[in-house]
């Protein structure tokens, strides 16, 4: 790729000062984010701390904080609140999909919905929601990337029940559905630290391809998981994807594996687990690591562009 190399504002922190900044920022976003959530109204503090204070990965601000270092950003505190806006989004939509799905493990915990019944987990969803404008006031010219991003979300979980429902989850669909869903907010995560460290339009979009390979990947090995693991190891409720008819699983499937069987969710993933189903999708996934790290070659060698690739590569190396 002929894409100009960023100038590092700061090139010459080393591997400890850079872990040791990015740790500080990392703490920063969880006390901002417990901090912006306060309320009068107890069951929202409440529940909004029970989900936020349960941990997650984290991997979205951790992107952006990462692309924002590697093209040169050395303010890494003025991004804050856009990480904070970022998780909180992510946040809300879980909340939510735990409703969707009747999840009762989150993060391994109750769920919102689990401890506190529907109506108070759709508002707990909201409020998160509605705390995001409170973040993103300051960013101006960057908050269409990210409402772009989360109306990509919530087009992803639509055209998913859609797709359930009228029984077409077929492969490219669930491409459509996991780009919108997922990779969005992979992308927006990129390219908003990208753009906030004084990216050019053709590096940012470097970036944002990057997230959102990154993204999809996610997705897929979350599928796999879905099927492969226990709610257990997962810290959430598994399962959920084959029992309603979708996930990577289903679309990668052959359409004739659980033909004339008692019971056809029992069998789907049965055969999902003997077959060649999930081998494939891990497969895919694989490439699309090997397609973001690409995008980044342009990157100047720095320990932030060393924390993308082992990012990149944790996506598919992980286990919850
Ligand atoms: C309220 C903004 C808003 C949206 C509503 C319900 C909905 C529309 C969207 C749900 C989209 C969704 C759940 C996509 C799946 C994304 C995903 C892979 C979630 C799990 O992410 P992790 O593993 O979770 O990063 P942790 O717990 O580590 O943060």
């Amino acid at each position: 790729m002929s894409l100009q190399q960023p100038t590092l504002a700061n090139p010459a922190l080393n591997v400890a000062e850079f872990n040791q900044k990015l740790e500080r920022a990392l703490e920063a976003l969880e006390q901002r984010m417990w901090d912006v959530v306060a309320s009068e109204v107890n069951v929202l503090q409440d529940a909004s701390r029970h989900i936020l204070g349960a941990g997650g990965k984290r991997v979205r601000p951790r992107l952006l904080f990462l692309a924002y270092t590697a093209m040169g950003g050395a303010h890494l505190e003025e991004t804050l609140d856009l990480s904070a806006a970022l998780e909180l989004i992510h946040t809300a939509s879980i909340v939510h999909d735990d409703i969707n799905d009747h999840g009762v493990v989150r993060r391994g915990r109750p769920s919102v919905n689990a401890k506190w019944g529907r109506t108070f987990a759709l508002l707990t969803g909201d409020y998160l929601f509605t705390k995001v404008f409170e973040l993103i006031g300051r960013y101006g010219e960057l908050n269409p990337i990210l409402s772009s991003a989360t109306t990509a979300l919530v087009e992803g979980e639509t055209l998913q029940a859609a797709a359930v429902k009228n029984h077409e989850f077929t492969r490219e669909i669930y491409f459509r559905i996991i780009n919108l869903k997922t990779a969005a907010l992979f992308r927006a995560a990129a390219k908003l630290g990208a753009v906030m460290a004084g990216a050019s339009r053709e590096q940012a979009e470097a970036l944002a391809n990057f997230g959102n390979n990154i993204g999809l990947s996610f997705q897929i090995i979350d599928d796999v998981l879905d099927v492969t693991s226990s709610t257990e190891q997962l810290g959430k409720t598994s399962g959920i994807d084959v029992a309603q008819g979708r996930g990577v699983a289903v679309a990668f499937e052959d359409s004739d594996a659980h033909v004339g069987e008692v019971d056809p969710m029992l069998s789907i993933r049965a055969h999902i687990l003997n077959g060649k189903t999930l081998e494939e999708a891990i497969f895919q996934a694989r490439r699309l690591v090997e397609e973001a790290i690409e995008q980044i070659a342009f990157l100047p060698s720095s320990p932030a562009k060393d924390a993308l690739i082992n990012l990149a590569h944790s996506v598919t190396d992980r286990t919850n």
